[in-house]
């Protein structure tokens, strides 16, 4: 398929649709339905957005969601956008937001179908107010074997993210792009505002397995764990350090916005575990963030860990539970990953001691 030629719904048809006789077709059927109206839904955010604060959604919308966090006004009215455009397609079963406390089923005027919907309907939204980029994130799994579709809760979407069926994230830059993924490798499709229709712009996006560009938000390095102090600072020593060679620091406070940078032009991207906040996993949701961005990244051919484990082999405890997420480059994350496998097994001595720590007399020979 030719970029700037194929839309979106070619690109479902020609790649669910049209599949071979094998059992594919049967196990996505209606999938490529399903995608067009989350398609639709971010639509319909980009142009809420462009209006900026014209659109009068600017600001806080006075409420707490289910994790204590303040609501911004843009978070319900992007949740509303998604739930209105997917319930009624008889393709779901039930939903999961971000913005929403539990399952949201299905209303029973509306039929059910075999697919579960996980989102976030605007990631990075500390961002909106100052025009800064912000995007949405969904995961699409299928009900389980032989479940009633009235019967599915809060189990049937406890399943690791190998199970997905679909991932996708839509980023609100200077262009909007839709980057989605069927389990047929990580494609980018851009809107074409004019026709109104996502076009296919970037086939068969592929991670480059080396970066020097790093992404973390460095104000919580003193909570960091070993390991990951160990990398950054190695990072940070730059071509006078065991890396020889410089690097260079990210961070946008958009885990979209991270994430479609390294599938642009390589990276790593880091949010992991801290002795912050000891009670949580991580800040990220496993759900509706960690798992459809680690199955882009995988199918990019990048790598996406816990630190300890591969994020899509997690089994989810909770709705909108957290994991430490490391990912990006495939020979950067390795080596962050064999740095905590070191850490634990105690053989990262030299790398703990306060001898290293920025303040000893230690400190690399700068002269070199
Ligand atoms: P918000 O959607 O609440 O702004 O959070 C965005 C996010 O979950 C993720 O997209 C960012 O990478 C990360 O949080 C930013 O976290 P910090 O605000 O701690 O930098």
């Amino acid at each position: 398929m030719q970029d700037g030629r194929t839309t979106l719904s070619k690109f479902l048809i020609d790649t669910l649709d049209r599949q071979p006789s094998s059992g594919n077709a049967a196990a996505t059927a209606g999938l490529s339905a399903l995608l067009i109206d989350v398609a639709a839904a971010i639509k319909s955010i980009s142009a809420m957005l462009t209006k900026g604060s014209l659109g009068g959604n600017y600001g806080s919308a006075q409420t707490i969601n289910t994790h204590g966090e303040e609501q911004k006004k843009l978070d319900v009215a992007t949740n509303e956008v998604f739930v209105q455009q997917c319930e009624w397609d008889g393709l779901l079963a039930a939903m999961v937001s971000e913005e929403m406390e539990d399952v949201y089923a299905i209303p029973s005027d509306y039929p059910r179908g075999d697919y579960l919907l996980a989102f976030d309907p605007l990631d990075g939204s500390s961002n909106i107010d100052i025009n800064g980029v912000v995007g949405s994130i969904f995961s699409v799994l299928r009900t389980p074997q032989g479940e009633a579709q009235d019967a599915v809760g809060e189990a049937a979407f406890l399943r690791p993210g190998y199970e997905q069926v679909a991932a996708g994230y839509a980023v609100y830059g200077p262009s909007t792009m839709l980057v989605l993924s069927v389990g047929n490798g990580t494609h980018g499709f851009t809107l074409e505002r004019d026709i109104g229709n996502f076009v296919l712009t970037h086939s068969n996006i592929r991670i480059p397995e080396d970066t020097v560009e790093f992404a973390i938000n460095a104000s919580n390095e003193r909570f960091w764990e070993p390991p990951v102090r160990r990398y950054v600072q190695e990072c940070k020593d730059g071509r006078t350090g065991c890396r020889e060679q410089d690097f260079n620091m990210r961070w946008i406070a958009s885990m979209v916005a991270e994430v479609h940078r390294i599938l642009m032009r390589g990276g790593v991207f880091m949010y992991p575990r801290d002795s912050k906040t000891p009670a949580m996993e991580g800040r990220l949701r496993l759900l509706y963030e960690a798992n459809p961005m680690s199955f882009l990244v995988e199918q990019a051919g990048g790598l996406a860990t816990t630190g300890r484990e591969r994020i899509l082999d997690v089994r989810p405890h909770a709705l909108h539970g957290r994991v430490p997420v490391i990912l990006g480059s495939k020979n950067e994350v390795e080596r962050i990953a064999r740095y905590h496998g070191e850490y634990d097994r105690g053989e990262d001595k030299p790398y703990t001691s306060p001898l290293f720590s920025p303040r000893s007399l230690f400190l690399p020979d700068f002269s070199a």
